[in-house]
């Protein structure tokens, strides 16, 4: 197989990964990015922080448990002993969700959140803000609750 046909076939195949993936959604690498991807990565609005949020299940309606990694954007080393806010809103309706539960500190960067309780089917922004020995950045998820 030549070089040409082997891009392609792997391009194909990505594609169709993106289609499964995203059958259940609108978009599909849209003007978002990575919006209603479930696992999210992303640099700060700020640059400092490089931000991972990953949920333990598929996105529902009601409680979530994700797990958020911090590392350091410039360095690439892990963040610990964060403080960490995490909100949502659904920017549609303009109102906020009920909240988090508990944020709790995992080891090796990554921090358990729990509870993270959306309360209806849509589009939601949840806000991870992030202060860390005087740095502080924050991140924009964009999540599709069915
Ligand atoms: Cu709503």
């Amino acid at each position: 197989m030549n070089e040409t046909n082997r891009i392609s076939r792997a391009r194909f195949s990505r594609m169709l990964l993106c289609a499964i993936v995203f059958s259940s959604l609108a978009a599909c690498g849209g003007a978002e990015g990575t919006s209603g991807s479930p696992d999210q990565e992303s640099i700060g609005l700020r640059g400092a922080l490089e931000f991972t949020l990953v949920p333990e299940a598929p996105i529902i309606q009601g409680e979530n448990d994700l797990r958020l990694t911090l590392h350091d954007a410039a360095t690439g080393k892990v963040i610990e002993g964060a403080s960490i806010q995490v909100t949502a809103i659904m920017p549609a309706m303009g109102h906020e969700a009920a909240g988090v539960l508990a944020i709790e500190e995992a080891g090796d960067g990554a921090y358990a959140v729990r509870g993270l309780a959306l309360s209806m089917p849509g589009r939601w922004d949840v806000h991870v803000k992030v202060e860390h020995q005087g740095t502080t950045d924050e991140v924009h998820f964009y999540y599709d609750v069915p």
